[in-house]
């Protein structure tokens, strides 16, 4: 049994856009596992890792640590139903993979980084607060009242990807981990903001039902 180390909020909370991505990967592969809750400051937790961020899997004695790294050794180990199926499928996802970290990501983190502290758990409150304002450069409350300014560059990432999905079901034509990336990130925000994410977004959104279906969450 796959044992996945995953971020936990309060009230028992999932929300890790990468932690997703490594069980959405599981759940394709009807890979069966377990979670292991991990807050922001049980970094002890995960010290056999080697390093301080979940995802981690353990599975017997090997150790997986990073959400990209695991979508490699569960395609090793187990190749069917395949999230990297044919020639160059692999490097595009990489290249997908990029994208949604270094644009979608920056593009979502000030509008929701409020609903996300708010549903941290209060042990990891101050960690939290500290390493985010310090990312933002502003405290969390600036960014709160500053959150009708960064709807806009929103929009256009939200934009893009329902202009890319019109048409298709998966990102690349075929279900591929590129789908799984941006629905590990979805899955995030999702869980913890109200934020309207597919008002002007009606491909995505259907995208989105479709994702939540084929992995059953
Ligand atoms: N590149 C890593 C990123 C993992 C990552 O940033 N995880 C976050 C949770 S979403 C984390 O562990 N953060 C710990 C912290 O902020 O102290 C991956 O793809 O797995």
């Amino acid at each position: 049994m796959v044992e996945l180390y995953d971020l936990v909020g309060a009230n028992d909370l999932r929300f890790s856009p990468f932690c997703w991505r490594a069980k959405a990967v599981l759940r394709y592969k009807n890979i069966p596992y377990t979670t292991i809750p991990v807050r922001f400051t049980e970094k002890d937790k995960i010290a056999f890792s080697g390093q301080e961020r979940v995802p981690v899997i353990r599975e017997n004695g090997t150790v997986v640590a990073d959400s990209w790294a695991i979508a490699e050794y569960c395609e090793r180990k187990y190749p069917e139903p395949s999230i990297f199926p044919g020639i160059g499928i692999k490097e595009a996802c990489r290249f997908f993979s990029l994208y949604v970290d270094n644009t979608v990501h920056p593009a979502l983190f000030p509008v929701v980084v409020p609903d996300v502290f708010a549903h941290v758990d209060p042990a990891d409150r101050d960690y939290f607060r500290t390493t985010r304002e310090a990312r933002l450069g502003m405290t969390l409350e600036q960014v709160a009242a500053k959150r009708a300014e960064f709807r806009p560059a929103l929009r256009t990432v939200l934009a893009q990807l329902n202009a890319t999905i019109s048409g298709q079901d998966y990102f690349f034509g075929l279900f591929t981990y590129a789908d799984i990336c941006l629905f590990g990130t979805l899955k995030w925000v999702t869980t913890v903001s109200n934020e309207p994410l597919f008002d002007a977004a009606p491909a995505l959104h259907a995208w989105w039902e479709r994702m939540r279906q084929q992995l059953g969450v």
